[in-house]
């Protein structure tokens, strides 16, 4: 029988269980790779399980999120990261290297193997043709200690690409953006996107990278590309050749589902506020005025990305109401575009340069002015991410981000009257590899040096078999992970810190909930109840571990975005889910909920009866975990039951 890509991953990978759609399954990983803002948990959860050098071939800890110096915090946390790489087998990549999916990209991607990250953008790597996964630390860190990673097998979809792009303006970006319109955030759950047909070979690996990037808002496991004659060109002009190795789908592989876009129809595209599958053409919204452009991100950084991006700003000017601002993905990229004076025609048009990271795409600076118009070629525009509550923020292709710049307001760039240079693909691209310090054979005699803001990883006592909880926050669909722990400058340096970081949960959308939650915590805990794609969009693990500080027992939703209800379980909260759907109408804030049992409910069939004591009925609630699931679980977390697992 013909296999698909995946298959044919996950077989040379297997280490355990079947490639059965919903069966668990235990990958071996080839590289695991951390960022600065859930990479400090994962290292000291790496430390806690007590091993001296890490267990994969490749480990690489970047720092590319929390670039901002204000104070102590943030430098204290990159040399965290640079002496824990160095004592434990690791590539450091040093603050100013590069957005870490853009970096890995070009200096470690390779096809046919398995990456796993600590960010949900990990998928960019599936451009390449590797299955590359995004996850939280602590599944990192086990796997780092030498643990296979274990998924329940996704559904695998095809994505059958046809024709060819209407070049130069309309991208890669409006090509997801156009699966995210058909599909939705919650299109992809439990699946994996495999990309094929003859319009793959329209697409460089660059551009490949865009759409497996962002195919994480789809709420997939990953997507994944065919490995061909493009990606070897790619390889070879990376200075890696030797990486390469063929990898096609067989004829008559089979596939949950297949749906198919023809590249010549794609228009360009935005997403609106607050959502990136809130999807129209750039034409609809013609003529809105925009207040501020930022280009980059991991999802648009690349040469090929800057190089557009430039050759329409030389000899035009930003408008007088816009600030651009763009920051390429990798220093190699900045140095390329520098070299070739391509930095000099930012400049020159009025365009701010920040260094190479996520900058304002975490709210790590860059935030727009009160209710402005922000169009950014980044993957996510949630509510209040940019650090304006009130900004309205619009996703588009790095070429339309530029276009509209210049206009002052939005414009089919087909129809704007300007040029972009055509783009050939380049042989050899620069290759400097002096920010990544290759780990040390010998590592006796390194210290790890942790300042004073860097705390303990803290650890749940073991699951209770009486849960009786108060509903802290009742909450509706599509919850993102930025509404449960919101990022930005002013959090962000507390993520190694769990007692500081907690006070912020959910305080975008209720400010009292963390003091209300210290509270109950002392009558018995809470419980969250949200609707469907409960904890959608970044990997961070803090949007578990502070819950569980804060003494959260369980969250009960419609339905759960994969690597948070992961999270979830890794810190020993109970996923449970609605039996019946409609029960979720009848709860509201502040009912006490009462379910016993729940050790024999795990052990048994899952079910467990809720009383709601306050308006005195009973409903069904029901858990989906796998055997291993369960034992972390009962043991109140992964790091408990992997040290359990060790002695
Ligand atoms: C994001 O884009 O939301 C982040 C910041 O990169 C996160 C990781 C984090 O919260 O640190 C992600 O995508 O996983
Ligand atoms: Fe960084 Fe933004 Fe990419 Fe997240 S989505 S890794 S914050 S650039």
């Amino acid at each position: 029988m013909g296999k698909n890509i995946v298959e044919k991953i996950f077989e040379a990978h297997c280490a355990y269980g079947e490639l059965k759609a919903g069966s668990p399954i235990g990958l071996k990983v080839d590289q695991v790779y951390t960022q600065d803002a859930t990479g400090t948990m994962a290292w000291l959860q790496f430390e806690a399980i007590g091993l001296d050098r890490v267990r994969v071939p490749l480990a690489v800890s970047y720092v590319d999120h929390n670039m901002m110096q204000s104070d102590f915090m943030n430098p204290d946390d990159h040399r965290f990261l640079q002496t824990v790489a160095a004592k434990y087998g690791a590539y450091f990549s040093r603050p100013g290297n590069g957005i870490c999916h853009q970096v890995h990209l070009e200096q470690f991607s390779a096809p046919g193997k398995i990456a796993l990250g600590t960010d949900s953008h990990t998928p960019t790597g599936g451009g390449i043709g590797m299955i590359a996964i995004g996850v939280g630390g602590l599944d990192a860190a086990t796997v780092m200690g030498g643990s296979a990673f274990e998924l329940t097998m996704p559904q695998v979809v095809k994505i059958n690409l046809k024709g060819k792009l209407q070049r130069p303006w309309v991208t890669a970006m409006d090509v997801i953006l156009e699966i995210l319109r058909r599909l939705t955030v919650k299109g992809g759950v439990g699946k994996i996107m495999e990309y094929g047909g003859p319009g793959v070979k329209d697409l460089s690996v660059p551009e490949r990278a865009t759409i497996t990037n962002m195919g994480a808002e789809l709420g997939a496991t990953t997507s994944v590309f065919p490995s061909d004659r493009r990606t070897k060109l790619y390889l070879e002009a990376v200075g890696r050749p030797e990486a390469f190795i063929e990898l096609e789908a067989d004829k008559g592989a089979k596939y949950a589902e297949v749906i198919t876009v023809d590249l010549g129809q794609v228009e360009p595209m935005i997403a609106q506020p607050h959502s990136p599958d809130s999807v129209v053409t750039v034409r609809s919204l013609a003529g809105t005025k925009v207040q501020q452009v930022c280009i980059g991100s991991c999802t648009n950084s690349s040469y090929q990305a800057m190089k557009a991006v430039a050759s329409v700003l030389k000899d035009n000017a930003v408008a007088e109401g816009v600030n651009l601002l763009i920051n390429p993905g990798s220093k190699q990229v900045y140095e390329m575009i520098s070299r070739e004076g391509l930095t000099a025609d930012m400049i020159a048009a009025g365009a701010r340069m920040l260094e190479a990271s996520c900058g304002p795409c975490i709210g790590m600076g860059g935030a727009p002015a009160s209710g402005q118009v922000s169009v950014r070629s980044y993957n996510r525009n949630f509510k209040g991410r940019s650090g304006t509550k009130d900004a309205q923020v619009f996703l588009a292709s790095p070429v339309s981000c530029v276009v509209f710049a210049v206009k002052g307001e939005m414009v089919d760039g087909r129809e704007a009257g300007l040029a972009v240079k055509p783009f050939k693909e380049p042989k050899k691209y620069l290759i400097n590899r002096s920010s990544l310090i290759p780990p040390k054979a010998d590592t006796s005699g390194i210290q790890v040096i942790k300042g004073p803001n860097i705390k303990e990883v803290s650890v749940k006592e073991p699951l209770r078999d009486r849960i009786e909880a108060e509903v802290l926050l009742k909450l509706g669909d599509n919850i993102t992970t930025d509404d449960i722990m919101p990022a930005g400058s002013k959090v962000l340096p507390f993520r190694s810190n769990i007692p500081a970081i907690s006070e912020f949960v959910f305080t975008n959308i209720d400010n009292t909930f963390s003091s209300r939650a210290q509270e109950a915590k002392t009558k018995g805990g809470g419980i969250i109840v949200g609707g469907e794609n409960y904890g959608q969009g970044s990997s961070r693990e803090h949007a578990a571990i502070a819950p569980m500080f804060l003494g959260i027992q369980a969250v009960l939703v419609r339905s759960f975005a994969r690597i948070h209800r992961s999270n979830l379980i890794n810190f020993g909260i109970l996923p449970l889910q609605f039996e019946k759907s409609e029960d979720y109408d009848r709860i509201e804030n502040g009912d006490v909920l009462s379910i016993s049992s729940v050790a024999a409910g795990l052990d048994s069939t899952q079910h467990y009866t809720v009383e709601n004591r306050t308006r005195g009925y009973m409903f069904t609630v029901v858990s989906t975990l796998n055997e291993r699931e369960r034992d972390v679980i009962k043991q109140g977390g992964l790091l408990a039951y992997t040290r359990a697992k060790a002695v």
